[in-house]
Order: C-alpha cells, then structure tokens, then sequence
C-alpha cells in the first residue's frame, strides 16, 4: 500500500546507494515514475465542464495496458439492471422491520446523544447533552431554516446501525443522528474517520462489484458504473437525480464504516464554503487526516504521500478503466477552489425549484470542489478513489438540506428529470438504486424515501 512512499525515501537517499545497485534503483524509478509523479491533468476529465460521454472517452488517452468497459456493457449488468419499485405504499423494502424494531426499542422514544460517558453496554445512550428545541422534528427546524445542535464535548454517535428508524407517530424519525461540522471534532475523533475509512481500503471486497480490489473500491466501481445514470451529461441534458443518489450513497458509505469497520462516533461533514479559495490549508488536507493538496509539477497531479492514505494505489479509473494502477493524486487550483464559495451557495440558496436548484449546486460548487482538488477528484466518474470525495459530497448534501428547510414543501415534493436523455419526469416512485452496497439497508428506494433526511430511510440532520 505504500510503495510510493518507500520508493520516495528511496530515491531521496540514492546518493547513498552504491554505484552498481545505481542503475537498478534508476529503472526501477523509471519503471514506477507515473505513480510517484502523477498522471497528466489532462487524464481526468473536469467534472462537468466536458460531457459525460467526453469525459468516458478520456480513457482513450491513457494508454493499453489497462481494461476498459464500455458503457453498454455496463447498462446490461445485471448489478445495475432496472428492478421495478413494488408500490409506493406498504412496505418500504426493507424498512418496515427497521420501523417496528425502533418502536418496540426501550430507546424508540428516546433522544440519541453523543456523550461517550453515558454509553451503556449496547452502545445506547441517554441524552444529556441536547437541549429540547434540538429534539423537535424538521417542521421547527424548517420554520427557523436553519439546524442547530449542542456542541457536545466528545464524540460517541451511537445510534449508527439504527439510522433508518422511524417513528410510526409522527412520521418524522424521533432521534436523528447529527453530522457535526469537522472542525467541531476533537483530533481523536478525526483520527478514528479517516481510520475507518483506511479500514475499508484494508478490507476484501464483496465480490459484487468486479473488479474492486478492496471494499473501498467497491464504493469507487459503483459510482463509476452507474456514472451515466446520476450525473446530468451537460446543462442542457440533465438528470436530477444526481443529489438524491449522492445523498443514498455517501449515506450508505457511513452505515459501512459503522458495521464492517466499527467507527461509533458522530458522522462529520465539511463545511467547504469557509475554504474557498483556500483548500490547502483546509483542516481536512492535512498530513494528519486526508494528506495535503499539492499543486500541479509540469501539468502533472501529485501522487499524495502524507497523511493516512500516503501511498494510496487504486485500480479503478480514471473514467472507465479498471485494472489499471494509478496512485491518489491531487492538482489543487485555488482559482478553481475560490468559486465555491459564498457567491455560489447564495446563488444556489436563492433557486426556488428543486430542478433549478439542483442544477446550480451540480455546475457549481460541486463541480467546482472537485475540479480544485483536482487529479482524481476532478474525474466525474471514480471521483471517489479519492477519500475526499466524501468529504465534499457531506457538504453537497448538507446544502440539500439546508436548502429544503427554507420551505417545508421541498421535503416531499420533486420535479426534473429522471434521465438524462428523453427526460422522463423524476416523481416520489422514481427509484435510486445502490446496488445493495450495504445490504439490506441499501435497497432500491423511491425518492419519497430519501427526500427527506428525518423522515424515510434515514435519520439524520446537520449540526448548522
Ligand atoms: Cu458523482
């Protein structure tokens, strides 16, 4: 996992090698040199500034050795084939166990808290630490428009493997987890997220995601195959399913680190606005948690060989390779960065349908975090090899959020389109399929279920 590293400190220390071990060293650098330098930006497609299709065929440009699939092939995969949502009542596939499970819990009616001094045995807490107005449903939250939360002194989010509990009551989930902002986490806490997420890189893949080398690249391949189905191709062929799958998705990236990897803490979320136009010096891009944010070196991304995925090799992507080794690398342009910030959340806040609304923040700051970063994160299609991607996509969700509570009405109605091509009108039974990357609790699910994040599948909220 982390060859580049040690051939990094090897290559600094050549002076040091005997002559006749020189040469070997030399091809031996020679032979690993696109891993320690990067690969040309060109490489990557900049996320939504070139068409999805574009952005597909830049992996002509990289070269032979490595496989390609094309995108037909892809359609036909029974992974990804269409299954038809069975009824909009009754049973929410998978849920309604979930449901009775959390009414019948001595915790059902309870407030969740993220005090770590009152876990009990199974990991259940009692509140302590929030105030009753934190408690209300999203019909208080969305009358103030904005979220609020006790800033609890340590971190102990018990309450993940029940994120889909719901209150048969009131319809809207009693005890919601909160997403703290990362900077309102403590080093330990930063430090057991980006453990959990090395963990799934540690971890074997479930098979169901060929050719995924590991469980982290499972999340990687599905967003790569499913790429054409929940990214607009252009702004003019959209599909605005494009947030409401980002949302099940990074969602379900949490209920894994929680259940294969043991992370119990409070999920965090990023606030990127506040960086814009300086993401290096962000307190996420640090040689502590997701390693710095170089610069381009002669047009070239950066292989990034500090912080907990130093050295980190992926073998999905760019675009739609697979088998192809390349390491997490990253070009950060802070001109590129700057524009994600006040300006165009304020322009995407003020957009009063959800299809106008969901087109600001995908051509904007979103395509605008992940081209900043650059390298890997400004491929619109395996985006997620970089660990990062989640840290962003946390904001983007946020914005969702924040952008429904100004208007109640944006938690149970939708409009747009489903696909981006004849623009079929996405409506509470279109269906967001995860390809049951988390098992049970990934089944396909109608948008009436993932709309809104308190009453459904999830439950949870922001801390602002
Ligand atoms: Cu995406």
């Amino acid at each position: 996992m982390k060859v580049s590293n040690a051939l990094f400190i090897s290559a600094a220390s050549a002076a040091a090698v005997p002559n006749y071990l020189q040469d070997t060293l030399k091809e031996t650098l020679e032979d690993v040199k696109e891993f320690l330098e990067g690969l040309p930006l060109g490489h990557f497609g900049q996320v939504h500034s070139i068409s999805i299709e574009d952005a597909i065929n830049r992996v002509d440009l990289i070269g032979t050795n490595f496989s390609s699939l094309p995108i037909s092939s892809l359609a036909d995969s029974p992974l990804f084939k269409i299954t038809s949502f069975k009824g909009a009542g009754g049973s929410k596939g998978g849920n309604k166990d979930d449901a009775e499970k959390a009414t019948a819990s001595e915790d059902g009616e309870e407030d969740q808290t993220f005090d770590t001094a009152s876990t009990d045995s199974t990991g259940s807490t009692q509140d302590t630490t929030q105030s009753p107005e934190n408690l209300e449903s999203n019909q208080s939250a969305a009358n103030s428009s904005s979220e609020s939360a006790a800033s609890p002194s340590s971190f102990s989010d018990t309450e993940g493997t029940e994120g889909t509990q719901q209150s048969a009551v009131a319809g809207t989930c009693s005890s919601p987890n909160v997403r703290f902002e990362w900077d309102d986490f403590a080093a330990s806490d930063k430090k057991a997220f980006v453990d959990a997420i090395q963990c799934l890189i540690e971890s074997p893949a479930s098979g169901r995601f060929s050719p995924a080398r590991n469980r982290f690249e499972d999340f990687v391949r599905l967003h790569q195959s499913y790429s054409p189905k929940i990214h607009s191709k252009s702004t003019t062929q959209q599909t605005h399913k494009f947030i409401l799958w980002h949302r099940y998705y990074v969602w379900a990236f949490e209920q894994v680190l929680r259940d294969e990897c043991g992370f119990d803490r409070a999920f965090p979320w990023w606030d990127e606005k506040k960086w814009a136009g300086k993401f290096a010096q962000s307190t996420i891009f640090t040689p502590e948690y997701f390693g710095s944010l170089p610069t381009a070196v002669n047009g070239n991304a950066i292989c990034i060989n500090d912080g907990r995925f130093a050295g980190l090799q992926l073998f999905i992507g760019p675009g739609m390779t697979v088998d192809y080794q390349h390491c997490l690398q990253r070009a950060v342009d802070e001109q590129v960065t700057s524009q994600t910030g006040m300006d165009s959340w304020n322009a995407c806040m003020a957009r009063t349908t959800y299809p106008d609304f969901h087109s600001c923040v995908e051509f904007t700051f979103h395509g605008q975090g992940h081209n900043g970063v650059g390298g890997i994160m400004a491929d619109a299609i395996a985006s997620p090899g970089d660990p990062s991607f989640f840290m962003h996509h946390l904001f983007v969700d946020y914005a969702f959020r924040k952008w429904q509570l100004d208007d109640a009405s944006r938690m149970t109605t939708i409009s747009g389109c489903e696909d981006a091509d004849t623009c079929q009108p996405l409506t509470l039974d279109s269906v967001v399929y995860l390809g049951n990357i988390c098992g049970d609790k990934c089944p396909d699910l109608p948008v009436r279920d993932i709309i809104d994040t308190t009453n459904g599948h999830f439950c949870y909220r922001y801390n602002y």
